[in-house]
């Protein structure tokens, strides 16, 4: 069956000010890492060409601005997004604690179609410094309860995990897309077939003799066909 593919996928990286996402993000797609702290970058996005299932799809990763800290990037940042990364920094408890927000933000604000099966991916990052504050259990449990997150620990500084996140991130994103193409040619077939039906009753009732009005016996075969 043919299904209709996206090449480009849009991932949006969301999580509080400082947790490294512009990091993870620049460790994924360029390879580098700096430990100077910029609140906003030149690029709305970072772009990234990779192979899925024999597909090169274009990942189109969102940065914010360092709007986050206001909790106001536009709708514009969360339109079409295909994947959602929560990002938390294992080593700070309240950017844990708001992944809740940025969730139900995103949500709100992107409004997918299917939002219990919309694909998020949370990222606990920061795992090479010393002073944890959140543990594994307490974070795999959280993704637990939203509809199973898939859940890894990363550290854009030495490069950990941070290839195999993003590669869930767009097998995500592109499962979602496939299976959204599939229920709409669901939607479609279902229409279709209605339509089918529609005409040939209608060809049915047009076929009937012309009867005599006080004899109701066709009128009423026509009717029973039509329930
Ligand atoms: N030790 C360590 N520092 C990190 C890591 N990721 C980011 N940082 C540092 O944390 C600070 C904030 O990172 P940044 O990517 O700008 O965070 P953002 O505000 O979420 O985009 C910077 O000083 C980074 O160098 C990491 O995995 N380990
Ligand atoms: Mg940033």
């Amino acid at each position: 069956m043919a299904t209709r593919k996206k090449a480009l996928l849009k991932v949006i990286v969301l999580g509080d000010s400082s947790v490294g996402k512009t990091s993870l993000m620049n460790q994924y797609v360029n390879k580098r890492f700096s430990n100077q702290y910029k609140a906003t970058i030149g690029a709305d996005f970072l772009t990234k060409e990779v192979v899925i299932d024999e597909r090169v799809v274009t990942m189109q990763i969102w940065d914010t601005a360092g709007q986050e800290r206001f909790q106001s990037l536009g709708v514009a940042f969360y339109r079409g997004a295909d994947c959602c990364v929560l990002v938390y920094d294992t080593t700070a408890p309240n950017t844990f604690k708001n992944l809740e927000s940025w969730r139900d933000e995103f949500l709100i604000q992107a409004s997918p179609r299917d939002p219990d099966h919309f694909p998020f991916v949370v990222l606990g990052n920061k795992i090479d410094l010393e002073n944890r504050a959140v543990s594994t259990k307490r974070a795999q449990q959280w993704c637990q309860t939203k509809n199973d997150i898939p859940y890894f620990e990363t550290s854009a500084k030495e490069g950990i995990n941070v290839d195999l996140a993003f590669q869930t991130i767009a097998k995500n994103a592109i499962a979602q897309e496939t299976e959204m193409a599939c229920r709409l040619q669901d939607e479609r077939r279902t229409e279709a077939w209605r339509t089918e039906r529609l005409t040939s009753l209608q060809e049915t009732l047009d076929d009937e003799p012309d009867v005599d009005p006080f004899d109701g016996s066709a009128v009423s075969r026509a009717q029973q066909q039509r329930v």
